[in-house]
């Protein structure tokens, strides 16, 4: 153990040509249209040196985080990843780093080490798996021996030479639960994804989520742990136990989604800023609580949803507000679309209003 994480083994710095190769023809595919990665970020992510001038070693940390999701009685409440319901990992995971590198700047008199969690250009699984922290499951996720997948992956990146660990050679052979179950069908079973149908990656967009995605997303309203909740080895692993990855509170795990969908920047900004979902916004969380609300497809949903269409500031939330009556379809749904219909002034929301009219009406009324 090593300040609160599950695994600790070693990379060598050397840059990872296949690596590059991998994310390289990953971009080629657009499996990361949504995200700013080009070529350049390929090459950077496979090459430590890109951290560290002088590395020579990749320290590579697993923290596991798995915790039971929690039970609620609303129908109306939406589901919250495991990774963003406690404090922000970034930050704790952070801070551990730096306290353990700056204990080793301390030893060698000079600054030996650059550190990596998520936000920096590492390919941070490729070198867990290259550490044998663990080996690349068929949703993608780093599967650590004994912990399973639910882990956060954290490294130090340092100029020392240090005794190297062989990689894993564990696969997930036939099994293909995950990809089976991805309602989105983001997994392709050769261990890559299409990252831009991925759940996660729908909740987290700042643009329209695709329609033809929307109905799939269930009750999501911020990342997805479908693939990993039937993952063999990450079901047989412990709970993590520890406290830090504990829901903050019944509502950081299971918020309501009338609740999330009336939420403004302060509100925002008070109850997210601390965890790892407080970076997109309160318009974001308003569109995710509209879709999680139109796939609950209870009526009783509407009375909210038709106070946001006709109130929401954001035109990118009424259009997902219009496609969540659309799919309730009741009686009252429909007439608060058609009621918004006569009013709206954005173009973008009215084609959103209209097409969640069709299936209802002839062509011939939404024509006029
Ligand atoms: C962009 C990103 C996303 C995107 C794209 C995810 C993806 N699969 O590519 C989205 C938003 C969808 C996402 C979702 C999630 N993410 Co994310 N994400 C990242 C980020 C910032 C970059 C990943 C990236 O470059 N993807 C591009 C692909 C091509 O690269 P890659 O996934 O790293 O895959 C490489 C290795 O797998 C390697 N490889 C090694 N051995 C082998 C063997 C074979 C056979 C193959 C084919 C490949 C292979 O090849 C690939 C190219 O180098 C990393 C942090 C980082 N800097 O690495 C976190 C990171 C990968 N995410 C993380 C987490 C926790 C998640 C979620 C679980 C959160 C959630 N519950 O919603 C989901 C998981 C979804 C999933 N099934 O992947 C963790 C993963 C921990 C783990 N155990 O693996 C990371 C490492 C952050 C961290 N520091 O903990 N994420």
């Amino acid at each position: 153990m090593c300040g609160g994480a599950g695994a600790v083994r070693i990379a060598s710095a050397m840059a990872d040509e296949t690596t590059r190769d991998r994310l390289a023809a990953s971009l080629r595919r657009g499996d990361l249209a949504t995200w700013p990665y080009d070529h350049a970020y390929a090459a950077r992510a496979a090459d430590p040196r890109a951290l560290l001038a002088e590395a020579r070693s990749v320290v590579c940390l697993a923290f596991p985080y798995s915790a039971p999701a929690p039970g609620h009685d609303d129908a109306l409440r939406g589901r919250v990843s495991r990774y963003a319901w406690s404090r922000d990992y970034h930050r704790r995971i952070g801070e551990m780093l730096a306290g353990i590198a700056r204990r080793i700047d301390e030893l060698f008199g000079r600054s030996v080490t650059a550190l990596a969690c998520d936000t920096k250009p590492l390919a941070e699984r490729a070198f867990a798996a290259r550490s044998g922290l663990g080996w690349i499951g068929k949703h993608t996720n780093l599967i650590a021996p004994g912990l399973g997948s639910f882990v956060f992956l954290g490294e130090i990146v340092t100029s020392l030479q240090l005794p190297i660990d062989p990689p894993l050679r564990t696969h997930c052979g036939t099994c293909r639960r995950c990809i089976d179950l991805c309602p989105t069908g983001a997994l392709r079973g050769d261990y890559t994804i299409d990252a831009t149908r991925c759940i996660a990656d729908l909740t987290q967009r700042t643009d329209a989520i695709p329609r033809e995605l929307r109905a799939r997303m269930g009750t999501w309203v911020w990342g997805c742990d479908l693939c990993q909740e039937v993952c063999p080895p990450t079901g047989r692993a412990p709970q993590a136990g520890d406290p830090s990855n504990a829901p903050l509170d019944a509502e950081a795990a299971a918020p309501s989604l009338r609740a999330l969908l009336r939420l403004r920047s302060g509100e925002f900004k008070r109850r997210y800023a601390k965890t790892a979902m407080g970076w997109r916004g309160a318009a974001v969380l308003r569109r995710n609580a509209a879709v999680a609300l139109g796939n609950t497809m209870d009526p009783s949903a509407v009375p909210d949803l038709a106070a946001a269409l006709e109130c929401d500031p954001h035109p990118m939330v009424r259009g997902h507000v219009a496609w969540a009556l659309g799919r309730i379809g009741s009686p009252s749904a429909l007439a608060a679309l058609a009621a918004r219909a006569e009013r709206e002034g954005d173009p973008g929301v009215l084609g959103e209003i209209r097409l969640a009219l069709e299936p209802f009406a002839p062509a011939s009324r939404l024509d006029a």
